[in-house]
């Protein structure tokens, strides 16, 4: 049964597999989210791959796949854990933690690319830095005002470093942040009080554990991260320098029911509004090995300094609308029920996995003022096809067409189908493409859509 709470739901922003430790990146007019994946039925985090999504309205999220594996590190075997990406000079490096064949410990990775959503190739043949330790992971890139770029690390201690201008060499020594109360709320692991009780209710509070965010706003610098041990929330501290001193601020998002005992988050601003990407354990069959990527708009307070910001299902409003007549990649939903997307070199990313009853659905989608009269989709089957139900606004909303998909012989022979639509449609709409067909197998693939006037 669909209740309206699951309709109207933004959060996860991806139900099509689980999505972890969200890297926010804003490219031109574009808001990408790379992720990390956890595995179906993962009892560790067994991760393989990292994945990037995107969107130009904050709903409709568009699945790019996953442009970087283990297997693109020669030297990596295991734990494709959390990202970030970042732009310099019409390149994007993609750093990732992973584990080192060479030393046996976690190492720090970078991966470059022409375009946000790749191909990426590892830019040294080697790790960026692997000194055998397990406190290599999840590295957070920062560019000053002054060109000067900056990683942070690591899980319990924090370790920074300045890059050189290359974004894929340390220009000097990698240094580590002293955690202390006044910085973090709590000294670094080694220095704590035998006994102590971390978390909301006890001594360390908001203590570092991992997850670091390093960012600069006006000019303020800013470490978020996961804070006060397992079951994780997010804190911040601040600082008149990358190298601090920092100041304890206290937490951003306090712990909370999210089904997940890691969070992990990334910042950025989009068109005029301010974006807080964290984790949660809340798709159904998810949980702390089974995360998935949310979205939450915040407003800075006046000092600069971060409002509380609580999970929500609802997620965040539209800031464009959706142009239905210009092809529109199936693989881009506001919200989905029942269906997977896979990818491969012949079709890149497509729509899949699709059973009688599944759905997905469009937010803000803009018809215009002449409307809409035909409704084309480039699908696939090897079986017996299905229908493809278009409605308005709501899954029990008005069926505007009605558009039979044969078998086309197999599951990449993609053939055009259109319909005519029973009514013209104008103004601005939500669109939900209901998926029918015999009860059981699967139906077909999906690999874009459009309208025409
Ligand atoms: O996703 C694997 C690990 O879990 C990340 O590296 C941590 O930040 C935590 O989210």
């Amino acid at each position: 049964m669909l209740t309206a709470a699951a309709v109207s739901a933004q959060n996860p922003i991806v139900q099509t597999c689980f999505t972890t430790d969200p890297a926010p990146m804003v490219d031109g007019d574009t808001f990408y989210i790379y992720t990390g994946h956890d595995e179906n039925g993962a009892d560790f985090f067994w991760m393989q791959e990292w994945r990037v999504y995107s969107s130009k309205d904050m709903v409709n999220w568009t699945d790019h796949g996953s442009p970087l594996a283990i297997e693109d590190f020669s030297w990596g075997d295991d734990r494709a854990w959390a990202p970030q990406c970042v732009a310099r000079d019409g390149k994007y490096y993609f750093y990732v933690p992973l584990h080192s064949s060479l030393s046996g410990g976690m190492a720090i990775g970078v991966a470059v690319g022409d375009s946000p959503t790749g191909p990426f190739k590892d830019a040294l043949g080697k790790p960026l830095f692997d000194d055998g330790s397990w406190d290599n992971i999840d590295p957070t890139v920062f560019i000053d005002d002054d060109g000067q770029a900056w990683i942070f690390w690591g899980n319990p201690v924090i370790r920074y470093a300045k890059l050189n201008r290359d974004m894929i060499s340390i220009d000097g020594d990698v240094k580590t942040v002293v955690q202390t109360a006044e910085g973090f709320g709590a000294p670094g692991l080694k220095e704590r009080k035998k006994d102590a009780k971390i978390g909301p209710d006890g001594d360390y509070k908001d203590c570092y554990t991992e997850g670091p965010w390093i960012m600069k706003r006006g000019k303020k610098y800013y470490l978020l991260y996961a804070a006060g041990g397992i079951p994780e929330h997010i804190a911040y501290s601040m600082a008149d320098s990358p190298e601090g001193p920092w100041k304890y601020m206290g937490p951003v998002m306090p712990l909370q029911d999210t089904g997940s005992f890691t969070n992990h988050c990334g910042v950025a601003d989009f068109k005029g509004k301010s974006y807080f990407a964290y984790h949660t354990g809340k798709l159904p069959g998810g949980g702390g090995f089974g995360r998935s990527v949310a979205l939450e708009e915040f407003r800075y307070n006046p000092d600069g300094t971060f409002p509380t910001i609580n999970m929500t299902e609802e997620g965040v409003s539209p800031v464009a609308t959706l142009d239905p007549f210009k092809r529109v990649e199936a693989e881009t939903m506001a919200y989905s029920k029942g269906v997977i997307t896979e990818q491969n070199a012949k079709t890149g990313v497509y729509l899949s996995g699709i059973h009688n009853g599944d759905w997905i659905k469009l937010r803000n989608v803009d018809f215009g003022k002449g409307g809409a009269a035909e409704f084309k989709a480039s699908a696939a089957s090897a079986l017996r096809g299905g229908v493809i139900e278009v409605r308005l606004d709501s899954v029990e909303g008005p069926v505007v067409a009605t558009l039979p998909v044969k078998g086309t012989g197999g599951w990449e022979e993609w053939q055009t189908f259109s319909t005519r639509l029973s009514q013209k449609v104008s103004g601005v709409h939500d669109l939900y493409l209901l998926f029918s067909g015999r009860k059981g197998p699967r139906l077909f693939n999906l690999d874009w859509w459009e309208f025409k006037q």
